[in-house]
């Protein structure tokens, strides 16, 4: 009771209102699909959380969208909740320490909690010459993944990048990058998306803490949850490919009327994602909403198989 009540004044100093929580509990619940039921449960594991397993972020071939997506563009104070139920030991854009102390604490973290972390992976792995093309510290991304990943209980890929390659692979892709499960053999929990939507993740973590069990993946090692449909089935200008009504110029009346964006190059029809129901920044909008086609961001491989964007394929 102390506890969810110290939880619900630190979110109110940020601004947060008990309400305002439980609308993102709500959403929340929603995307994981589970029943309204389950929102308390969903509102307790950030209120009073029974653990907060240890995470150890590491950084590859990548843009850092994808931390920066979880850190800043949703909820803004969704950083503050995923630090209540995990609790992050190692992550290059939000730790304070630099160099050989940085160093130091990714050793420390790896060997106090062997076994028991999260390995949270963002980016794509090089591994020609000797993982040659990427390093951190004068050790190679390939290096690093080989020592720190087979040491975590479960690893979790955040964003096309870690788990399938994505733009850093994209061809010719002279240092033979791979996302992790290529490039190192392990297993892992793929979440999507060129950047993933932070809800996925933030649904994972709490799936793992309610559940006590890593929601069920589909064959790309995606949680069904959020990966099972694919964006056309779910998009509201569906009725419009339906009845042949197509958007085939920008800034004409056929986009202002918000006709399907096929012909301008969707791939909604091939990608697999929760964009069209969990949206972006807070629910305000995701790309199609915005007049964009959906390019499969989330997709192994979108930036070779999807482009050239823009045009039907
Ligand atoms: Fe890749 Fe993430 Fe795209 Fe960027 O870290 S999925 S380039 S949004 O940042 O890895
Ligand atoms: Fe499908 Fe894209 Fe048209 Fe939506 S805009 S109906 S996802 S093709
Ligand atoms: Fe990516 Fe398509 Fe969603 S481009 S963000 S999967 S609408």
């Amino acid at each position: 009771m102390e506890r969810e009540k110290a939880f619900y004044k630190r979110l109110e100093s940020k601004g947060v209102s008990r309400r305002d929580f439980m609308k993102f509990c709500t959403a929340l619940t929603a995307t994981m699909g589970l029943s309204a039921a389950y929102v308390p449960k969903v509102a307790e594991v950030f209120a009073a959380p029974k653990q907060r397993p240890p995470v150890v972020w590491l950084h590859f071939g990548e843009c850092t969208g994808c931390s920066e997506g979880l850190l800043r563009s949703m909820y803004p104070w969704i950083d503050e909740l995923v630090m209540e139920i995990v609790s992050v030991e190692y992550h290059e854009t939000i730790m304070a320490a630099a160099g050989h102390q940085a160093e130091e604490n990714l050793q420390h973290a790896i060997e106090k909690y062997a076994g028991k972390f999260i390995c949270v992976v963002e980016g794509s792995i090089a591994t020609k010459y000797e993982g040659g093309y990427g390093k951190v510290a004068g050790k190679t991304f390939l290096d690093i993944a080989k020592e720190v990943i087979p040491k975590a209980a479960a690893t979790i890929c955040m964003g096309t990048c870690a788990a399938y390659g994505g733009v850093p692979a994209a061809a010719p892709n002279p240092g033979g990058y791979k996302g992790v499960t290529d490039a190192i053999g392990v297993k892992t929990l793929n979440i999507p998306g060129c950047p993933p939507n932070p809800i996925n993740f933030v649904g994972t973590v709490v799936n793992y803490l309610l559940l006590g069990k890593l929601p069920a993946l589909d064959d790309l090692g995606r949680p069904l949850f959020a990966f099972g449909k694919t964006i056309h089935d779910q998009c509201p200008r569906r009725s419009h490919f339906e009845n042949d009504e197509f958007v085939e110029e920008f800034g004409s009346e056929e986009a202002a009327l918000g006709y399907c964006l096929y012909k301008v190059g969707c791939r909604g029809p091939e990608t697999y994602n929760n964009c069209p129901v969990a949206k972006f920044n807070d629910g305000t909008s995701w790309p199609v909403q915005a007049g964009h086609p959906c390019i499969g961001c989330s997709e192994p491989n979108f930036w070779d198989t999807m482009t050239p964007f823009y045009e039907e394929m």
